[in-house]
């Protein structure tokens, strides 16, 4: 297991490389490159830019997080052919600069999404929260817009202004568009890329649909065990596996996280986790909290013992903080809380290897 930390390059981040490596078993970064367009290629030269100013901080940067899917391949046009070539001129480029690992998501139009970016809590500190009435009542203009107001001036990926007339057209295309041939969509894209993904030896860790329920009635695909094994099985490459978002599949008091770690870490296909915390406020409400079992719904302990217990031996990243300590940054993306979930976290695995 290796801890890691999401940094985003180019002074997009509040975070330093210099603040990171100082934190107690960090050996790494998960970063992406977001000013190239979705679909277009990474050049060597600007993956090994940003490798290269990581490695001098002594981290190590063998994931990425992430390299997006274009939507001409989620929607199955034409043109994803050209988009899947691309795609896979970009992972071999990243292996060749050492990354073993790509986090990515199947979300259609856009990423995850919640209804207030920095909610107040009773200790003084804020959080993300989502409430799903609330969120039901909104347009999509007015959600564009309240992410992109309450992000402190940091880019939001998936919820680029200039996105906004892509996505509201996506939404009506999706209303067309049936499960079922979405799915078709994401295996024809899993089969054309999994062979390289042997190739270069890359694992490929699907990331939750976020909340874990549908929106705008867009399809979900990746939000509790069953759609989890579907997808797993609809390319059975080694490769082709799942980045265990804890907050994500645990906002939904009906997925058991513990279970789902065994289960998926077992047959080695969670190459990565995100682990963070949520508390639950009402049917499809939630706050983020800090990572602590005691501070939110979920039971940490069980989570980290299910992976250990069952051999993952994949990457960790603290999931969002918490802003606390008067802290502003990128919501759920500031140093504090998340260095200390990071702490809890090996702590967590500490105690269970020695006890094991
Ligand atoms: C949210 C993140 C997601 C994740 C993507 C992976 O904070 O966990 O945006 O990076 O879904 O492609």
């Amino acid at each position: 297991m290796k801890m890691i930390f999401r940094w985003f390059p180019h002074g997009d981040d509040t975070v330093t490389l210099n603040q990171i490596r100082q934190i107690p078993g960090m050996t790494g970064v998960c970063t992406t490159l977001p000013h190239i367009p979705v679909g277009e290629v990474w050049t060597k030269e600007e993956i090994l830019s940003v490798k290269n100013e990581i490695n001098s901080f002594d981290l190590e940067m063998e994931v990425i997080e992430s390299v997006n899917i274009h939507e001409d391949i989620k929607k199955g046009f034409d043109t994803r052919d050209m988009y899947i070539e691309k795609y896979i001129q970009t992972m071999k480029n990243l292996s060749e600069a050492g990354v073993k690992c790509i986090c990515y998501n199947f979300m259609p139009v856009m990423d995850w999404f919640r209804s207030n970016l920095a909610l107040d809590l009773p200790d003084g500190s804020n959080a993300m929260s989502y409430s799903h009435n609330y969120a039901s009542s909104l347009s999509l203009e007015s959600i564009t817009k309240s992410i992109v107001d309450n992000s402190n001036n940091f880019s939001m990926p998936g919820w680029e202004p200039e996105r906004f007339h892509e996505m509201a057209d996506s939404i009506k295309f999706y209303e067309t568009m049936s499960i079922e041939d979405y799915f078709k969509n994401i295996k024809y894209f899993l089969d054309a890329i999994m062979p390289y993904a042997e190739e270069y030896d890359i694992n490929f860790a699907v990331h939750p649909d976020d909340p874990p329920w549908p929106l705008f009635n867009l399809p979900k695909v990746v939000n509790n065990a069953d759609s989890i094994r579907k997808y797993l099985n609809l390319n059975t490459s080694k490769r082709n596996g799942l980045t265990l978002c804890t907050g994500s599949l645990g906002a939904n008091p009906d997925n058991d996280v513990p279970a789902m770690a065994k289960e998926f870490s077992s047959m080695g296909k969670v190459h990565f986790a995100h682990i963070r915390n949520v508390k639950f406020t009402g049917d499809k409400d939630f706050h983020e909290s800090a990572h602590l079992s005691d501070c939110g719904s979920l039971d940490m302990f069980a989570i980290v013992k299910a992976l250990y217990d069952n051999g993952f031996d994949g990457y960790i990243r603290p999931d969002h903080g918490r802003m606390i300590w008067g802290e502003t940054g990128r919501p759920g993306y500031g140093l504090y809380d998340r260095a200390l979930g990071s702490n809890y976290i090996l702590g967590l695995w500490e105690a269970i290897k020695r006890l094991s």
